[in-house]
């Protein structure tokens, strides 16, 4: 495998509400890649404001925090090649209306402030280590390999 990479993704309290966990870990399973780690936690305040620290003073940012905190959040680790940009390509467009239908938001979701799921941004090179540091320890995280490696990879 060339590239192989771990991402941090997060079903969002709207998604865990609606009952999409299940079936977007099963997209991400089918398409190849491997849950190295798992979380479902609620949000503090605290973590939001990190996590989502560089929209800060923007005017959405008070009711994102409301939203992310209000309910608990599927974290996740994925890992599998360039797993960082076909995640966020699996996700869709930030704003579901923009979403193509087959990706996650263009199938689940309606409004940009709904957006069923988050994906670690493929061009910022950093955020999925931090935001990967931010939910797990080390040891939270399980290095293994799926019995159907040889046959996803050449
Ligand atoms: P996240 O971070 O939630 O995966 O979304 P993206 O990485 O795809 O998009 P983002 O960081 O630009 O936006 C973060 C989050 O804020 C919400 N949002 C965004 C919003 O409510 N209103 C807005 O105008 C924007 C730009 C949606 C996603």
């Amino acid at each position: 495998m060339s590239d192989a990479e771990r991402t941090f993704v997060m079903v969002k309290p709207d998604g865990v509400q609606r009952g999409l966990i299940g079936e977007i870990i099963s997209r991400f399973e089918e398409r190849g890649l491997k849950l190295v780690g798992a979380k479902f936690t609620q949000i503090s305040e605290e973590l939001a404001h990190e996590h989502y620290g560089e929209h800060e003073g923007k005017p959405f940012f008070d009711g994102l925090v409301e939203f992310i905190t209000a309910g608990p959040v599927m974290a996740m680790v994925w890992e599998g090649q360039d797993a960082t940009r076909q995640v966020r390509t699996m996700m869709g467009a930030t704003d579901p209306a923009e979403s193509a239908p087959g990706t996650i938001r263009g199938d689940f979701g309606l409004d940009l402030g709904r957006n069923v799921i988050h994906g670690s941004d493929h061009a910022d090179e950093g955020a999925n280590v931090r935001e990967i540091d931010l939910f797990f320890d080390e040891d939270e995280l399980q290095d293994y390999e799926r019995i159907d490696e040889t046959w996803l990879y050449e």
